[in-house]
């Protein structure tokens, strides 16, 4: 359900058991006139989607839910909404993470970090552990009457990760924590309401931007920068103020990334 603060704030939720897209029923209502302000969520996904057509593993007992939003912006501010995603993703975790008993760092790297704050990974991927808890994926729409409308969608894995992957995946149950996908839906939209705030404000972006910087993993390190075949190798320097990424090459150039896959490490 959709806690008080989301409520107040005016969002609506439509809820599934299972669907296909929470992304496609999103995008799907915004060209049918949906005004926006609507979070779709379901348990289950048949064909979750992650970027460049890749496949979202979403089981049962998961969290699925995208935010269909029609902000007054052009899509290149709205592309920073992914990172208002991010910090609000974190935050809603140090929610439902008491104790802040949960481990970041890269690459197995075990730092205990006491504010219960999860690791976030460049572009849209959030860690626990050093593995990937959850992943966000945006898509731009338009209503009807030709408005920008963005839709961000948010996998969490709950209770189950897939296995296999090229990089480790886990889950608040395999960290522990055995919740239900409804009560992380619920802090999250809570969390998405404050974390919106700052960003409409204009100046507030560059809060959420602080917030992500200062929970990036990373930062510091070799980084490995994948687009379109092309490997980019570097420190991963920062994250500017449009959310691009920043590193420095061996000859000590600063190369900007907009868009890719990140890699930690030398190889
Ligand atoms: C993402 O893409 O991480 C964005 C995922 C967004 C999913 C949400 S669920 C609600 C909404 N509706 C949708 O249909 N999608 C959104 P990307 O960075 O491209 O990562 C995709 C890759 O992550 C896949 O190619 C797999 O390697 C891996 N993967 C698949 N399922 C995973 C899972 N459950 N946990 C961790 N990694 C996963």
């Amino acid at each position: 359900s959709l806690g008080p603060k989301a409520r107040a704030a005016g969002y609506r939720l439509a809820g599934f058991d299972e669907i296909g897209s929470t992304n496609s029923e999103a995008l799907a209502a915004v060209a049918a006139g949906d005004p926006g302000g609507i979070w779709f969520a379901a348990l289950k996904q048949t064909a979750g989607r992650g970027r460049r057509g890749r496949a979202w593993e979403s089981p049962s007992g998961n969290l699925a839910a995208s935010l269909l939003i029609v902000p007054d912006a052009e899509p290149s501010i709205l592309a920073t909404l992914g990172f208002v995603a991010g910090v609000a993703m974190q935050n809603a975790f140090a929610r439902v993470l008491p104790n802040g008993a949960v481990r970041i760092g890269i690459d197995g790297a075990d730092t205990l970090d006491g504010s219960g704050r999860v690791a976030l990974k460049w572009p849209n991927d959030v860690l626990a552990d050093g593995a990937k808890v959850a992943g966000i994926l945006l898509e731009m729409g338009k209503t009807p009457q030709g408005r920008n409308a963005i839709v961000i969608g948010i996998g969490v894995n709950v209770i189950a990760a897939p296995s296999g992957l090229p990089y480790p995946a886990t889950s608040l149950l395999d960290l522990g924590y055995e919740h239900k996908a409804e009560d992380v839906f619920e802090a999250l939209a809570e969390a998405w309401v404050d974390a919106f705030s700052l960003w409409s404000d204009g100046s507030g972006i560059k809060q959420v931007l602080a917030q992500w910087r200062a929970s990036a993993a990373g930062i510091g390190s070799p980084v490995a920068v994948a687009q379109d075949g092309v490997v980019r190798r570097g420190i991963f320097e920062t994250i500017d103020a449009s959310g691009r990424l920043v590193m420095r090459d061996d000859d000590g150039a600063r190369i900007v990334i907009t868009a890719g896959d990140v890699h930690f490490g030398a190889t």
